[in-house]
């Protein structure tokens, strides 16, 4: 399912090679159902001929991602350039945390490897393993940069994210011979890039995997849900996987005595103003939650 103005295009479950124009029936609107990319649908009305339909219902989703919006995935990638533009260290984060909302399996990717010298690739790697993840440095100069990437996305629905520039749509052209997205220089000061992607579409990506390539955008909004947010740090999750426990059930692992969560990580500050901004600590504290 790809979404072309009014139109969904969408692709036959029995011949993944023919695709129908369609329109949308008014129902969807009126149950409050949006067709997203990704999505399964069922289509009725068909025109064999003219290749036309309508979506008629909307399958159950496995998942659905907000920002960039698709249904389905298995896996969100957040990519980031090691330079043009230069890592920003929050907006990585944020882009980590929306990631880990949506509960599907993160990975990461650092882009233009050729720009930095190793240890550049090698200092971040570094910094996004305390984070708890594994990243995969790659460069479209390096093609078994880009075999290991193909491997890593070899089976199921994958949503590449990132901020405008960092190369998204140059890695799906990589990976996909012949594919010829539109990709364009970062421009200015900042080497920002050129928003030159404007809509959510997935690609075949062999056999058994489809990537999305998506806009870019440069500052994620925060998870808005504050019981969830300690468990969108891997760091968190690790430490009560190990065993840690604090005193009350529903420690924020702020300043509550008995926390058992050890704080010299890197992203705890970050992790403590997240907490205030989400749920500022209320007067009735206190005994209540207690084991
Ligand atoms: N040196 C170098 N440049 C790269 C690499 N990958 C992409 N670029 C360049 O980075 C610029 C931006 O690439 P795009 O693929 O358009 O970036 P994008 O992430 O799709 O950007 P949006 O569509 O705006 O979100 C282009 O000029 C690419 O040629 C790389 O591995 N090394
Ligand atoms: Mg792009
Ligand atoms: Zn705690």
């Amino acid at each position: 399912m790809a979404l072309e103005a009014n139109y969904c295009r969408v692709r036959l479950d029995a011949d993944p090679g023919a695709t129908l124009l369609c329109t949308r029936r008014s129902r969807l609107a009126h149950g409050g159902q949006q067709v997203c990319v990704g999505d399964w649908v069922q289509v009725d009305g068909i025109d064999w001929g003219q290749s036309r339909g309508a979506v008629a219902a909307i399958e159950p989703r496995r998942s659905l991602l907000r920002r960039p919006p698709l249904a389905n995935a298995d896996r969100v990638v957040v990519m980031v350039a090691l330079a043009r533009p230069a890592p920003e260290a929050d907006a990585l984060s944020r882009f980590l945390l929306a990631a880990e909302a949506t509960g599907l399996e993160v990975l990461v990717l650092l882009s233009k490897g050729d720009l930095v010298p190793p240890e550049g690739l090698a200092l971040w790697q570094e910094r996004l393993q305390g984070w708890g993840y594994g990243a995969l440095g790659l460069s479209h100069h390096d093609p078994s940069s880009i075999a290991a990437v193909a491997e890593r996305l070899g089976q199921g629905v994958s949503v590449l994210c990132g901020p405008s520039g960092v190369g998204k749509s140059s890695l799906l052209n990589a990976l996909i011979p012949g594919l010829a997205l539109r990709t364009a220089a970062v421009s200015g000061r900042l080497e920002r890039g050129r928003h030159t992607t404007r809509h959510v579409e997935l690609h075949d990506l062999g056999a058994a995997a489809l990537l999305a390539d998506t806009p870019g955008f440069n500052r994620p909004e925060l998870p808005s849900d504050p019981h969830h947010w300690p468990l969108l740090f891997p760091e968190i999750r690790r430490q009560l996987q190990a065993g840690a426990t604090c005193r009350f059930r529903d420690c924020r692992h702020d300043n509550e005595p008995g926390c058992a969560i050890e704080r010299g990580w890197d992203r705890y500050g970050q992790y403590r103003d997240g907490l205030a901004v989400l749920s500022p600590p209320g007067p009735d504290r206190g005994g209540s939650g207690r084991r």
